[in-house]
């Protein structure tokens, strides 16, 4: 099946709740790029791709445009098959993987509804039909990240991930204390969240002010080198995540022991045909990790759960999605919503999910 048409959307999704903040940057306003591809039979699939605001990772909402747009002609008339699809898309453009992504999630959608199956099936097959999820508190005072901890563990999520960083290590210690206290004995997991935003002395410092408390730290430092330094240093179990920047940088974290799990995203890695090599790598050599997007709505969320799916629960950390900064969903019927901590899985076809009718206004771009 053949590619017909590209189209671009591009969606305000303003943070509810908001600000959020992560390691070093606050946003309040996303913008979200979806890719519409038409096959030449006139099925359409969906794809999705939302940095995190421009200081989250090496992406941003206009690169994504531009990157598409520098694709999108020598893609008229390639074939949705993601490895054909991929070796097109590398041989148009190099790198600019969060891009891809769009590109990538829309060509599953599109083959899904073409063979009457869903992402999952694409994807190897799911195994369960409810994936765990978990919450991730922002940046904030220690006293509201341990209220928000309390009515997150009442509301069933198995997981809690609590951002630090950007201020004083002191009140991060702080916030991880207190957070402490509500979860013991609950059986909720940890993971304390740095989004780069922590220099080695801090990072080593919380590790030995928080030894007694079990977590995952999670990409502390900026960069593998500074990760690579604290690591053997470190009390705790470390989980790369803004580093883990393709199955190249999995390979090679999980080969040399750099880590103990990985914080996934799906469009980082360039779509769901490399998040499918990132799964089978883990799998491999036993490493946790998430299947997680920076933020979006129901088209990502849907990726993401797909694959998250398909991966062995026993190495699955959760799967986070937007859905709970976002005001409403893209389908009102069948959007991914998250319930007591966890998240049903579409049974498609493709995506199992379809925006409302003119939702997202005309295409920024044609091709
Ligand atoms: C918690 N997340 C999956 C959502 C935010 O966008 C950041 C991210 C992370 O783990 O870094
Ligand atoms: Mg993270």
């Amino acid at each position: 099946m053949k590619i017909a048409e590209v189209h671009v959307h591009q969606h305000g999704l303003p943070v509810r709740g908001g600000p959020y903040r992560v390691g070093r940057s606050e946003v309040r306003f996303l913008t979200t790029t979806l890719v519409r591809l038409v096959a030449e039979n006139g099925l359409v699939g969906w794809g999705e791709t939302c940095p995190l605001g421009p200081g989250y990772a090496e992406a941003h909402a206009a690169g994504a445009v531009a990157a598409i747009g520098e694709m999108a002609p020598g893609l008229l008339g390639a074939d949705v098959l993601p490895v054909p699809l991929h070796r097109r898309m590398d041989e148009l453009l190099h790198g600019h993987r969060y891009a891809k992504a769009a590109v990538d999630i829309a060509a599953h959608d599109l083959l899904g509804k073409h063979l009457g199956v869903s992402v999952s099936d694409l994807l190897g097959g799911a195994v369960v039909d409810r994936v765990p999820s978990y919450f991730a508190i922002g940046v904030g005072p220690p006293d509201d990240t341990a209220r928000v901890a309390a009515e997150k563990c009442a509301e069933g999520y198995p997981r809690l991930q609590v951002k630090i960083g950007g201020r004083p290590v002191e009140e991060d210690v702080a916030a991880v204390r207190q957070v402490w206290e509500v979860v013991r004995g609950t059986g909720v997991r940890l993971a304390v969240d740095g989004n780069r935003g922590l220099g080695t002395r801090d990072a080593l410092r919380l590790s030995r002010d928080c030894a007694d408390v079990p977590f995952v730290l999670e990409q502390p430092c900026d960069g593998l080198d500074e990760l690579r330094a604290i690591r053997p240093l470190l009390g705790h179990p470390l989980y790369v995540d803004e580093s883990s920047t393709g199955l190249d940088a999995v390979i090679g974290a999980a080969a040399t022991g750099l880590v103990d799990g990985f914080g996934m995203k799906v469009t980082r890695v360039g779509g769901l045909h490399p998040m499918r090599g990132v799964r089978d790598v883990c799998a491999a050599r036993n490493l946790p990790h998430t299947s997680d997007d920076s933020w979006g709505g129901d088209i990502i969320a849907a990726a993401c759960t797909h694959l998250g799916a398909t991966t062995r629960p026993d190495l699955l950390d959760g799967v986070w999605i937007a859905a709970d900064g976002i005001d409403g969903h893209y389908d009102d019927e069948r959007g991914i919503r998250v319930e007591s901590g966890h998240i049903e899985v579409p049974t498609g076809p493709g995506l199992g999910v379809e925006p409302a009718d003119g939702l997202f206004g005309a295409p920024i771009a044609s091709f």
